[in-house]
């Protein structure tokens, strides 16, 4: 009734007790929550009451562990909102650095999913700390969680929810992308800043309230949180990466400009692009091969016919002191003549890949290759060694610089593989989160595929992840330098192993200036070395748009235009302004290459937002449309159509 809703929970304190699709009245009473309905966008209309019987409560004392506390809990009734329920759970908080916190939640009785992250916890450390994070109160100027195409560097917390499972989908807002990050900072009205990571790989979401709050919603696994008591932005990310892992540290010649372009069809194509990008003098190192180089888009085979003479080109332009990119699909078809596709024959010898629900039966699914395609499951030890192998040998055959891995989230063209997906509990869960088509079989395996490590319902969004170090490993051994690998989907921990870009984005104004949230995310994720594709990938991109995207991408870290509209396509004008930006980011290598250094060793963001850099300024909170390269080099871009000039505090408008 209109006065039981005047006196329940102040709207921007609800808590969303139906997040599933189709809330009603009925359905939101008959789970013990209360229904009032409010004219504030997206706020939930079914939510937990003030004395929700909901929850846990504490079960007897608390008891000293090593490093910390061990609490048992106990539901405090019968209800659920999803069934299946854990009573009694377990927390342990755990000290384990001076400026790091675990709590673990989980089930003492039953063994589930754990992340096969080893996150090292050197020594018992300060207690009274922990008072410090429990007494603060939070601010509203959250940032972080991904992968997702966000509109702004600094969260809306107006009833906004985030999902995060791998998917093979282009950045629109909102949606579950590539990877999966669940990490976010928080920045406190007194400039402290906290970063709280859950270590889960499940599909999952967390909604962002004006409370403000976060809910976490996971289908698996256990509630495993660290917090990064920084104090600063830059201790937290160093805090972070000292955690996950610090990032790789990248080949020198990879600071500089690269070039791409899915579609040459053609060696003469790729000759001709690449003489017109050196007949015009522009800043270049780096050539990337797409899925054209190959043969029929068989991985570890190059089209004879429309690329003759690949491997010796590639040599040429070595010697002229440039370094090459293939890519590989993770996808291998099962459908060549027997005895004529050695990495099928090889994998199905060696029992490498992702298993229908049986655990015997390959997955079959559909992708580049023609026929049929199967997936290595590169969580299995056995798996790595089939790859190594295959990536050496072929090194014979291409003398690549490093390997772009792509749709590896893993991406198949159809719901589920062949002949689709069973309907029982794991595909079909009583919670899906709040990912695209609320559904954890589009574009991929069915949840129930066995994995090495598990199922693929726990271990999907680690697939990308679980190919990275490989792939990383067997670029040092091959070529016996520093290694280079760019993977589309990544995870907790990727960027030891590896670098990304920003997938497969738009020609358009907005795409351009949510590319520089992008990288500040992923900056924040422990992934410096990242970028977007410049001139967009998607759609037909204009002149003016390409230029300007040029003159922003020569500041991205890793700089990689990948559309038919290179440098050197719209001629002689320019191709002189292109110059003139990457040369200036030429001449800034040694720091850039400095300000990776001190990523690798000390886990530093490289690019960092004015936030990050002058926190105690309320202004800085906001602005994306600006960055740093470390702390000392801004980058204030032109993100407008028709304007020759940018306003002094361009930011997004959210307090
Ligand atoms: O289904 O290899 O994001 O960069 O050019 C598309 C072809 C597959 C997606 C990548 C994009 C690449 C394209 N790939």
């Amino acid at each position: 009734s209109p006065e039981q809703c005047s006196r329940a929970v102040a709207v921007q304190r609800r808590v969303d007790c139906h997040p599933q699709p189709g809330a009603t009245q009925e359905n939101c009473e008959a789970r013990g929550c209360t229904w009032c309905t409010t004219d504030v966008p997206n706020a939930p209309w079914c939510f937990f009451p003030e004395d929700s019987p909901y929850g846990y409560s504490l079960g007897g004392n608390a008891e000293k562990t090593a490093k910390g506390w061990r609490v048992t809990l106990n539901k405090r009734s019968q209800l659920s909102l999803f069934g299946n329920d854990i009573s009694p759970v377990v927390v342990d908080v755990e000290f384990q650095t001076k400026d790091r916190l675990r709590f673990k939640i989980y089930d003492p009785n039953t063994e589930r999913f754990e992340v096969p992250l080893k996150i090292d916890s050197p020594g018992v450390a300060v207690i009274s700390i922990y008072l410090q994070i429990t007494t603060t109160v939070p601010s509203t100027s959250v940032y972080g969680f991904g992968e997702h195409e966000h509109v702004s560097f600094k969260h809306n917390m107006d009833f906004v929810t985030y999902g995060m499972f791998s998917r093979d989908q282009a950045p629109t807002p909102f949606a579950n992308l590539y990877g999966v990050h669940p990490f976010y900072m928080c920045v406190e009205d007194d400039s402290n800043a906290h970063g709280v990571l859950l270590l889960n790989s499940n599909a999952q979401d967390v909604s962002l309230s004006p409370n403000p709050s976060l809910t976490f919603r996971t289908i698996g696994g256990i509630l495993d949180f660290y917090v990064f008591l920084g104090p600063t932005p830059e201790n937290v990310v160093q805090q972070y990466t000292e955690a996950i892992g610090r990032p790789h540290m990248p080949a020198y010649w990879s600071l500089g400009f690269q070039l791409s372009r899915w579609g040459y069809g053609s060696i003469d194509v790729l000759k001709e692009t690449v003489n017109r990008m050196h007949r015009y003098d522009i800043p270049y190192d780096v050539q990337h091969l797409d899925i054209d180089y190959m043969e029929r888009r068989l991985d570890f085979t190059y089209d004879k016919e429309n690329f003759a003479g690949l491997p010796e080109y590639l040599q040429e332009l070595k010697k002229a002191g440039m370094h090459n990119i293939i890519i590989l699909d993770p996808f291998i078809s099962k459908d060549e003549e027997p005895g004529t596709y050695r990495p099928y024959d090889l994998g199905e010898e060696m029992g490498i890949w992702v298993n229908n629900s049986d655990g015997v039966t390959p997955a079959v699914g559909q992708a580049w290759p023609p026929g049929n395609a199967v997936f290595p499951d590169y969580t299995n030890p056995r798996t790595v060694e089939w790859w190594n192998q295959l990536c050496l040998e072929f090194k014979n055959v291409l003398d690549y610089d490093g390997i772009w891995i792509d749709m590896n989230e893993p991406s198949n063209f159809l719901q589920g593989q062949f002949p689709g997906c069973a309907d029982n509990d794991i595909n079909n869960p009583p919670y899906i989160p709040s990912i695209s088509d609320r559904s954890l079989a589009e574009k991929t395996l069915c949840p129930d595929s066995k994995t090495y490590l598990g199922e693929h319902y726990n271990t999907h969004s680690l697939f990308g992840w679980s190919q990275t170090a490989p792939t990383f490993h067997a670029v040092q051994q091959a070529t016996g330098k520093r290694a280079f690998v760019l993977s589309r989907s990544t995870f907790v921990s990727s960027g030891k192993h590896g670098g990304h870009w920003l997938g497969d984005n738009f020609s358009q104004w907005k795409d351009m200036h949510y590319s520089i949230i992008g990288m500040l995310e992923f900056n924040l994720f422990g992934m410096p070395y990242i970028g977007a594709d410049i001139c967009g990938f998607n759609y037909n991109t204009t002149y003016e748009l390409c230029l300007r995207w040029m003159q922003l991408g020569s500041f991205y870290p890793f700089s990689r235009n990948h559309n038919e509209q290179d440098p050197a396509f719209f001629g002689e004008e320019f191709a002189k302004i292109s110059r003139a930006t990457l040369r200036i980011r030429y001449s800034l290598l040694p720091y850039l290459y400095t300000l990776f250094f001190e990523s690798h060793v000390h886990g530093n963001t490289v690019v960092r937002s004015l936030m990050h850099e002058f926190t105690s300024d309320q202004q800085t909170r906001g602005i994306d449309t600006a960055f740093l390269w470390g702390p000392a080099f801004m980058v204030a871009p032109v993100l407008e159509e028709a304007s020759t000039a940018i306003k002094k505090h361009h930011h997004t408008g959210i307090k």
